[in-house]
């Protein structure tokens, strides 16, 4: 009889005593004499296995005895219905072939900490949790694809090497470049400043480098972007995309993972992406603060703990806008109505998260440019190209970036970003 073989979700579907074959890991183990009981992983579920004496094979009997936890296997058995099995099925086991054994322990048990999973994230990463994350993570991206393929943005891949610093030279990280001294990209923005003359929407999913120094759990050195930038937009055009892409993508990824947030043990409640996200200035968000006695002096920027403070007031996420030129980089347009803050806007996540997008208007005028780069103590030199961009046919335009395990950590209710990654890169962390 030819069986096909099957994933394990579509096993609990088809008891009933039909035939199957399943390709799979042992995640765990249990024997009771001359019955041994496997719980089979795949990448969709897990089933338990019963591999009894005189219905399986003497072979499958003697494999199931002597496998260890993590051996990849295929099972040939029956679907049956049973109470006590989690799930209500199980596979009544005829034989089993050991395709790759466990040549050690398995090395991650019931109890170990969060940095000896860390340790091991290669072989952490077939905990059915992580799967769920990385699914998620997926969807959300797929998501925001779509979103910008249906509002006329164009996907464009921005280089990684670069010569001069984006966001401020503090989390710059060098690299030799055949001698020369070259960084890894902090941002695409200025790519896709110079991209909008010819496709005027584009978008960039891709990493960003930052040798953040301090240890949060909010903060890697390399994540990664989702950046938008726009032709003729101001900082209403900007908030009306960041709220459309965000709402869009987290409401598709979340309706279409319920099992993982099952899995994962989060429920997310969908009225806190429904549109439209509150608008408050940074004028605001500072008396906000004050009203719960954090007083931060005009002109910082809001760091963690603000953030956190300001946040938990909030059940949707909400843009802070208008932030002083001070607490911005050279490149935001200064406001026409008051100089002293810029069109600046940045989307807080609520409870307690913080910031996941930051963006704005941008200066598109030469010698306004140019004067700011002066006042930041830069050098033009560096900046040639990116001046140059406002010598012929300069027009208005904003454009914003959103860090991918920033929203997952949200999303997900994640206690550090470091759990939305594969393999996170942190100060501390470049191995595995
Ligand atoms: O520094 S940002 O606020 N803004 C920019 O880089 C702009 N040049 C983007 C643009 O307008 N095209 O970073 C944007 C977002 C920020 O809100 C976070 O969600 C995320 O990027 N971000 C990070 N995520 C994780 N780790 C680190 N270190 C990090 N830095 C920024």
């Amino acid at each position: 009889m030819v069986v096909k073989t099957l994933f394990v979700r579509d096993v609990f579907s088809l008891a009933g005593g039909s035939r199957v074959e399943l390709l799979g890991w042992v995640r765990n183990k249990r024997l009771h004499g001359k019955l041994v009981f496997l719980d089979v992983r795949d990448s969709t579920g897990v089933i338990q296995v019963a591999v009894k004496v005189g219905v399986a094979s003497g072979s499958a009997y003697e494999n199931a005895v002597r496998v260890g936890r993590e051996a990849a296997v295929r099972v040939v058995g029956e679907a049956v219905k049973d109470p006590r099995a989690p799930g209500g099925v199980e596979i009544a086991c005829r034989e089993l072939e050991v395709i790759g054994d466990a040549l050690e322990e398995f090395p991650i048990k019931p109890g170990v900490g969060a940095r000896f999973l860390h340790d091991h994230r290669h072989l952490h990463l077939r905990s059915p949790k992580v799967s769920a994350v990385m699914r998620v993570r997926a969807k959300l991206l797929d998501a925001a694809r779509r979103w910008f393929e249906e509002h006329g943005f164009v996907e464009i891949h921005c280089p990684t090497f670069i010569t001069a610093a984006v966001e401020g030279g503090a989390t710059l990280f060098k690299v030799d470049y055949f001698g020369r001294e070259a960084y890894l990209t902090q941002s695409v923005q200025f790519y896709q400043e110079a991209a909008i003359y010819g496709l005027e929407k584009v978008y960039s999913i891709q990493p960003s480098f930052r040798a953040e120094k301090s240890k949060t759990r909010r903060h890697l050195t390399e994540f990664w972007h989702v950046e938008a930038e726009l032709a003729h937009a101001g900082l209403e055009d900007l908030m009306k995309v960041v709220e459309g892409l965000v709402s869009f993508s987290v409401r598709e990824a979340v309706e279409r993972s319920a099992e993982e947030f099952r899995t994962i043990g989060r429920t997310f409640n969908l009225s806190s992406v429904e549109p439209p996200f509150e608008r408050i200035k940074y004028a605001e968000a500072l008396e906000l603060l004050e009203s719960r006695g954090v007083s931060l002096e005009w002109g910082s920027d809001l760091g963690a703990d603000e953030e956190r403070i300001l946040t938990q007031q909030f059940e949707k996420p909400f843009f802070v806008t208008h932030y002083p030129r001070e607490a911005k980089a050279f490149y935001h347009m200064p406001d026409p109505h008051d100089g002293r803050v810029t069109l600046s806007a940045d989307l807080l996540a609520p409870q307690g998260y913080g910031e996941i997008v930051g963006g704005g208007q941008r200066i598109h005028d030469y010698n306004q440019l140019l004067e700011r780069i002066r006042e930041e103590g830069l050098n033009p030199e560096e900046y040639k190209w990116y001046l140059d961009l406002r010598k012929y046919g300069s027009v208005p335009h904003s454009g914003f970036g959103l860090g991918v395990e920033r929203l997952l950590q949200w999303v997900l209710g994640l206690r550090s970003v470091r759990s939305a990654c594969l393999f996170p890169r942190t100060r501390a962390r470049l191995y595995p």
